[in-house]
């Protein structure tokens, strides 16, 4: 039997940030164990806020974060790796969705509505607007049957499902519906100095997160800077609402250790705020500290990493291309 199809990417807007990994790359070595499994590095999504950077530098995030995907343990001989602008059935097939697509459910996006408030005084691409019509054809493109992605994602997730089935009811069954894949903890990591806001890689404030490649005396510094609460005496307990900062650093410890929340507040019931923060940062160090070990070593091999990208986008293609065909011989029929 033919193994189900998972798809997932990230945006080369910046370096990936410990948000990145506890919602959803964690886990994509056991997906890669499971599924037929396509990591895109979603290029073209990055330009919708990237516009006035240089190419180079986007090339070069773009192999930074090649190179993490690797040292987070993917392997390019189990799946496919590929750059989204590589494959350009994406953009056909985001096209030819746009037609499938409401203007009142674009508008109604969360995250649409947040960046165009972060940008008041900058004009909007229409990009930005159709970020979602793209990461349908993403998805589409491959019937792919699950995609893993943090709570900021969710709502964008469900829009893809309402286009493919429009499309679905009036041509056949040409898409399959994907499944969300939502990590039980770790799903939103909110930013370190405001825990009311998401941890993201384009953030201006670089305390506000931890980036998988920060250096050791960084995260230490960042850490201890973290908003917490006044309570006293202290407690490390999870109150979403009145103990946000604490509450984010409990979500992160647990999400890196899999222990149970609940199991946390007992073993650090009563300890200083410093101290269950220094715990936190053993852990956060034993894990990134791997993982810049291996992305150093990536990262050298410039030849190794086009080679990923050259080999990865071939294989895309030809499964992109089966399902774009199908698409247009209905449309043309
Ligand atoms: N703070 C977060 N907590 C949990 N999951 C998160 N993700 C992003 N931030 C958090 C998940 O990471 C995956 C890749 O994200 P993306 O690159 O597609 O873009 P994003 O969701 O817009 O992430 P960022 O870091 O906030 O990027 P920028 O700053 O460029 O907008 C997705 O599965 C996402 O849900």
């Amino acid at each position: 039997m033919s193994k189900s199809i998972l798809f997932t990417g990230v945006q080369p807007s910046g370096f990936l940030t410990i948000g990145n990994y506890c919602g959803t790359i964690n886990r994509w070595t056991e997906f890669q164990k499971k599924y037929l499994c396509f990591f895109c590095i979603s290029d073209l999504h990055a330009l919708t806020i990237l516009p006035k950077k240089s190419k180079e530098s986007l090339n070069n995030r773009i192999l930074d974060t090649l190179a993490l995907y690797l040292s987070c343990g993917v392997d390019p001989s189990k799946s496919i790796i590929f750059l989204q602008s590589n494959v350009y059935q994406h953009t056909q097939l985001h096209w030819i969705l746009s037609n499938f697509s409401y203007f009142g459910e674009l508008s109604r996006m969360t995250q649409f509505k947040y960046k165009v408030n972060l940008n008041q005084n900058s004009p909007i691409n229409l990009s930005l607007f159709s970020y979602p019509i793209l990461m349908a054809a993403d998805i589409l493109l491959y019937q792919t049957n699950f995609v893993p992605v943090g709570l900021d994602q969710k709502q964008h997730l469900e829009l893809v499902g309402t286009i493919a089935r429009r499309f679905n009811k009036r041509y056949g069954n040409i898409f399959t519906i994907p499944s969300i894949i939502l990590n039980n903890v770790g799903f939103k990591i909110m930013a370190l100095q405001n825990p009311m806001k998401k941890m993201s890689k384009s953030d201006n404030n670089l305390n506000n997160s931890i980036f998988l490649l920060d250096s050791i005396d960084s995260i230490r510094i960042k850490l201890y800077k973290s908003l917490t609460d006044s309570s006293n005496p202290p407690e490390v307990k999870y109150d979403q609402y009145n103990k946000p900062g604490i509450s984010n650093l409990l979500v992160i410890l647990s999400s890196l250790t899999g222990k149970k929340i609940s199991d946390l507040e007992i073993e650090f019931n009563k300890c200083t705020y410093q101290y269950f923060k220094k715990s936190l940062l053993d852990i956060l160090l034993e894990v990134i500290l791997k993982i810049q070990k291996s992305y150093f070593f990536f990262r050298k091999d410039i030849h190794y990493l086009y080679d990923i990208l050259r080999l990865g986008a071939e294989n895309a293609r030809i499964h992109s291309e089966k399902t774009l065909c199908q698409v247009q011989n209905i449309l043309n029929s």
